[in-house]
This record gives C-alpha cells, structure tokens and sequence, in this order.
C-alpha cells in the first residue's frame, strides 16, 4: 500500500478499518451462534420454545456493549472529522469557484489556475464557492470531501505530505457534465510551487515595465 498523502487520509483510513474490524466480529459473531442454536435446539431433537424470564445481567450486556462500541465509533470519527474544521492559522488560502462543469482556483496574489498547485507540507484552506448549482470538492486520495453552494462559502483544508497528482471531483450531482467534472491537485515541492507561484522572468517585466 501507498503511504497516505495527508495525516487526514491516515485517521479516516483507521477509522474505517476500526468500524468494519467491529462489523465483522459481529456479523461473524452472531452467524456462527445463530447456525449453532439452530442445530442445539432443533424442535425434532424435542426442544420446545421456553420464554426466558427476566435477565439482568444479559440485559445490562446488551446494553452497555453495543452502547459503547456506538459511541468509540463515534470518538474516533468524531477525531478525524475535527481535523477538517480546526484550521491552522498560517493557511495558504486558495479561493476555489464551482460551475457547470468546472473548478477554478485563485490565489492569494491574483493568479488563477484550473488546476490545483499546492506546496507540499503546507497546511492549505480552500474557501469554495459555486457561481450557479451546489457541487462539491472531493479529492478521494485525501478522503475530504465538502459542498459548494451559490451564496454561502464553505471551507476545506488539508495539509497533502506526498508530493503527487490527485483527482479531484465534484461529488454533488450538477447536471449534464457531471460525470466530467474532474480537475487535479499537483502537490509540488515548495521550490517549484514558489517557481509556478512567482516566476521570476514576469517580476523583471513587470518591473522593468514599471520603471
Ligand atoms: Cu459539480
């Protein structure tokens, strides 16, 4: 397996495993006594239906286990999900803008791409907003997903600590185009990002164009 690109994908992969670890154990659990009775207390073996009367300690058992493994479900989801609200305050904010069928990105110094150039290690937020239908910003390899909506910004971070191309797809079904909606994030070295960011033969034409 590939190393995760983002301490993110990491916690939501634990997460994942956690849940299904328990779902199967259960499932596994339950089948193999369930197949068991079935045999024990066959009615042709002379076993009639008895009604089991009260039982504390069972009762208190079906209770307090299922509880909680609900709730250290809950715990540990809950953990992971923080990690895409609590955002580091020395963000590179990119301004991500969502319509049929497309994304745009904008920086902080006015460039704009279509595709995402992000340093690499670097805590980034996007603050995502749709000119016409509600999308949604999805990179699966980082496991954050958000919607994009008209009129109200929504925001994602992530830190990627892989440098690499990863897809990007709108999650919100948006019309025609849908299925097409797909850009990249390029996680770059923070040379080459400062390289694609700030090339320096513009800043000399600039400059000397200002003189
Ligand atoms: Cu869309």
């Amino acid at each position: 397996m590939s190393p995760s690109p983002t301490a993110h994908a990491q916690s939501v992969d634990q997460v994942m495993i956690y849940i299904i670890a328990v779902s199967v154990v259960l499932l596994l659990g339950i089948t193999a006594v369930m197949v068991y009775f079935v045999f024990k207390y066959n009615r042709k073996h002379g076993h009639q239906p008895v009604d089991i009367e009260e039982n504390l300690p069972l009762e208190i058992a079906w209770i307090v286990i299922p509880t909680l493994l609900v709730l250290s479900m809950f715990y540990f989801g809950y953990n992971s999900f923080r990690e895409t609200r609590d955002i580091p305050k020395d963000s590179f904010v990119v301004e991500v803008t969502a319509r049929m069928w497309h994304f745009s990105f904008k920086y902080p110094n006015g460039k704009t791409a279509d595709t995402l150039y992000v340093p690499v290690n670097k805590p980034v937020k996007l603050i995502m907003e749709s000119v016409d239908v509600n999308h949604a910003f999805f990179i699966p390899a980082f496991r954050i997903k958000e919607d994009i909506m008209h009129g109200r910004k929504t925001f994602l971070p992530f830190t990627a600590e892989q440098i690499g191309n990863y897809d990007v797809a709108c999650a919100e079904y948006c019309g025609l185009n849908h299925s097409a909606m797909y850009t990249k994030v390029k996680v770059i070295s923070e040379k080459n990002f400062n390289e694609w960011y700030e090339p320096k033969a513009e800043i000399n034409k600039s400059s000397v164009a200002g003189k």
